[in-house]
């Protein structure tokens, strides 16, 4: 394969995926802690409590990334570590643990990439209605500011939100991601009011003079099927965030729909497009598979389905089909010019052989979806479009939100017993990339 030498080769993991330590230091309460402690939510009554003890084991965690000359890691910071109510002044003790992690990734050079909101809302912001709510919007910025003036002369990349999407339409519209509400209005309230704290907190960041670059990450796909319904599913998925970053206003076609369907987008308030459309410096893109529907009358407003695969499916039951993200990507430039991209996650969950005193677990699907989707970004390269990065989701296996630790990401395995960590056959396949393509290789 061939990359530009500059190529950032990363992994990416979030934090209430992996840290643990959930009480400790005077974290406050998360939805996600909520969510796991209400019966039902999640398979088999997992918790992140623990989750891979990250909190505790980081020196180890980062020793394993540069063993595998990992040269930058996608890591999320804990609103609720920094801010346990949701407001007022910093936690020390939560911002140190981000100073000491960022402080130990630099003396490994390996360089962060913070996200700042990767779905751990505190509670209490919850019980005040939440994402749905616009109060929300000046919390955010209000916490983004204390984690940029806390970590800003360490850190130098930052992602607003991690895929808005899924906070707001698995979280408040098919509710099976915390806080687990079922409210199409609320979840289109959602999503405005991520976008307009996205770009505030853009603003906050270029006006307070911080340094180095700001995104956001949006989970994307690459939709065909029926023609009428993959235009609605791309309008829904795709356009309905990359319209307002990119251009200044959502899809037209989206917004009649909605407004038909669901109800008037009251809480679209003058000047709100013009802030979510603040300048960026990349945009993250979050790739795991395409989507083929047809017209249904069973899913709510949008009114299609999934058609299923017949393809390679992963344990997700995701279909495997990288040619899709070289078409994504390809599409990205066409329809929104030249911003940078990065793929900021791109993995594959599989039923990998249990930890049990192996040097190395064997995982060939794994390796042979990672093979095939770099490649994938390769092609889209070699076409002109501008990617700048690849973070593999995920450098360990870890709490896999509402399927628990059912689903294994990593590509190196934690047993969830003893919380030994073990490289997969994957993690030495991406070592061995990272030092075919590394400067000065
Ligand atoms: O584990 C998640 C991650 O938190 C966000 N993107 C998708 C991953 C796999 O489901």
């Amino acid at each position: 394969m061939s990359f530009p030498r500059d190529f950032t080769w990363g992994a990416a993991t979030a934090a209430y995926q992996i840290e643990g330590a959930a009480k400790l230091d005077g974290r406050g309460e998360s939805i996600w802690d909520r969510f796991c402690n209400t019966p039902g939510k999640v398979a088999n009554g997992d918790t992140g409590d623990r989750a891979c003890d990250h909190y505790h084991r980081w020196p180890e965690d980062l020793d394993l990334m540069a063993a595998l000359g990992v040269r930058a890691y996608r890591f999320s910071i804990a609103w609720p570590r920094i801010q346990p109510d949701g407001r007022g002044p910093a936690n020390r003790k939560g911002l140190d643990f981000y100073r000491a992690l960022v402080e130990g990734m630099l003396e490994r050079g390996i360089s962060p990439l913070a996200t700042l909101y990767h779905w751990d809302l505190p509670q209490r912001l919850q019980d005040d209605g939440g994402w749905a709510s616009r109060e929300v919007v000046d919390r955010f910025v209000e916490y983004a500011a204390l984690v940029f003036d806390g970590l800003g002369d360490l850190v130098d990349t930052w992602i607003t939100h991690n895929e808005p999407w899924v906070t707001a339409f698995l979280g408040y519209g098919y509710g099976v991601k915390a806080p687990g509400v079922a409210d199409w209005p609320q979840a289109l309230a959602a999503a405005h009011h991520v976008l307009l704290s996205h770009g505030r907190a853009v603003n906050a960041f270029r006006d307070e003079g911080g340094r180095g670059e700001i995104g956001i990450t949006l989970d994307l796909t690459h939709v065909t099927g029926e023609p009428e319904a993959a235009r609605r599913l791309d309008g829904h998925r795709n356009r309905w965030f990359l319209d307002p970053v990119l251009r200044g206003g959502y899809p037209a076609d989206l917004v009649e729909l909605y407004e038909e369907r669901v109800g008037p987008l009251e809480f679209v308030q003058p000047g709100d497009l013009e802030e979510i459309a603040a300048p960026i410096d990349f945009l993250g893109v979050n790739f795991y598979q395409p989507a083929v529907v047809r017209p249904s009358s069973v899913d709510g407003p949008l009114a299609l389905e999934q058609v299923p695969s017949d393809g390679p499916l992963t344990a997700m039951g995701w279909t495997v089909e990288p040619t899709s993200l070289t078409s994504l990507l390809v599409r990205l430039k066409r329809d929104y010019g030249d911003v940078p991209l990065v793929i900021t996650e791109n993995g594959a969950s599989y039923d990998d052989p249990v930890p049990d005193g192996q040097a190395v677990i064997e995982d060939p699907e794994r390796v042979a979806y990672l093979r095939g989707h770099i490649e994938a970004v390769e092609r889209a390269v070699a076409a002109g479009v501008d990617v700048r990065g690849y973070y593999v989701w995920s450098l360990l296996d870890n709490f896999e939100w509402e399927h628990g630790y059912d689903r294994r990401f990593g590509i190196v395995a934690v047993d969830f017993e003893n919380l030994e960590r073990t490289p997969k056959r994957s993690a030495l396949w991406y070592r061995d990339l990272i030092a075919q393509h590394s400067e000065g290789s």
